[in-house]
């Protein structure tokens, strides 16, 4: 299967299982309105490029699909969550997501905060019930608990959340004024890098690998996170919006420091592709198996969307 194809199929997999999810007892006796915000969130868009991370690296390591699928399923449900708050009129103020109207303009700012709040929950719910086998392997309480607290990690305060609020204090309250490149390295590893981070270490931890490969997947993640937020920042410059998805040049109108207005575009592409090299790199130990991983670094450095 070449490498769009794959990805595709990752799409079908977790729109499928997303779906199903949103009408299963996890949310029986909720809202209708809360769960219809949840779906507008979560279903039919996305590259769904987190959960295909979790996926290839577990099967780096010969960890099925469906043993691996609820913390891919648990890895998207954040980023969908972070997307709904991202969007508010609070925070970014997009109304145009995934090609479509955003949670809070399609419902209001309310709801949106509630859905996001809700795929959160989720997460966390489906991480913790997930894998029959795991119960009976010996190992699934370690492994479990692995994976809730690498996940809180990635997305709370020393991750994603954090990263989100080192953003808004430079744009919102001018602190610090101007951000350096090394504010916005720093604030985009939180924010965007520490979700696909995690996503390439989840397979180490299901399969419960040694320091050694644990690491080198942590390098390649981090490495592909620096690279898809400089290709964002590109995007923002270059990209067309019905490709996108969202609106663009956002940042520049909006006189907002990112790497690419800090250190130009020539200099952001060479950054872009040394992320890249350095990302290949580090998946050197695993050798052939990683093939679909090094396509993957690829992908995230010259998608269009
Ligand atoms: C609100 C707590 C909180 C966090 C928000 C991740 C984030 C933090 C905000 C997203 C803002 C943004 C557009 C960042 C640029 C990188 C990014 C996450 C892009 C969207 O991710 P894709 O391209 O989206 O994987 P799809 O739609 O393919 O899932």
């Amino acid at each position: 299967m070449n490498f769009a194809d794959s990805l595709g199929h990752t799409e079908e997999l977790v729109e499928e299982e997303l779906a199903r999810l949103l009408e299963s007892e996890f949310v029986t006796g909720a809202s209708e309105r809360l769960v219809a915000a949840m779906r507008h969130a979560i279903l039919g868009g996305g590259k769904r490029l987190r959960p295909f991370l979790v996926l290839e690296s577990a099967h780096l390591f010969e960890v099925s699909r469906e043993r691996a699928l609820p913390t891919a399923i648990a890895v998207e449900l954040i980023h969908g969550y972070s997307l709904v708050h991202d969007d508010l009129p609070s925070m970014d103020n997009d109304e145009v997501r995934r090609g479509r109207p955003t949670v809070w303009s399609e419902f209001d700012d309310w709801t949106a905060i509630l859905a996001g709040d809700g795929l959160q929950a989720l997460a966390f719910e489906i991480l913790v019930a997930s894998s029959k086998d795991d119960a009976h392997s010996g190992h699934g309480h370690g492994v479990r608990s692995s994976l809730v607290a690498g996940l809180a990690e990635a997305s709370g305060v020393r991750g994603m959340v954090g990263g989100q609020a080192l953003d808004l204090e430079a744009d919102k309250l001018g602190t610090p004024s101007p951000p350096d490149s090394a504010y916005i390295c720093r604030l985009q590893a939180m924010k965007t890098g520490a979700l696909i981070r995690f996503s390439c270490e989840a397979g180490a931890i299901l399969a419960q690998a040694g320091q050694g490969e644990q690491s080198a997947l942590r390098a390649f993640g981090t490495k592909i996170g620096l690279a898809f937020q400089i290709a964002d920042d590109l995007l923002d410059v270059e990209g067309n919006e019905a490709t996108v998805g969202k609106a663009v040049a956002k940042d520049a109108a909006a006189g907002k420091a990112t790497l690419v207005s800090l250190i130009g575009l020539e200099e952001a592409r060479g950054e872009l592709s040394r992320a890249v090299q350095e990302a290949k790199l580090a998946l050197a130990p695993f050798g052939g198996r990683a093939e679909t991983l090094l396509q993957a670094a690829d992908f995230v450095a010259e998608r269009d969307r």
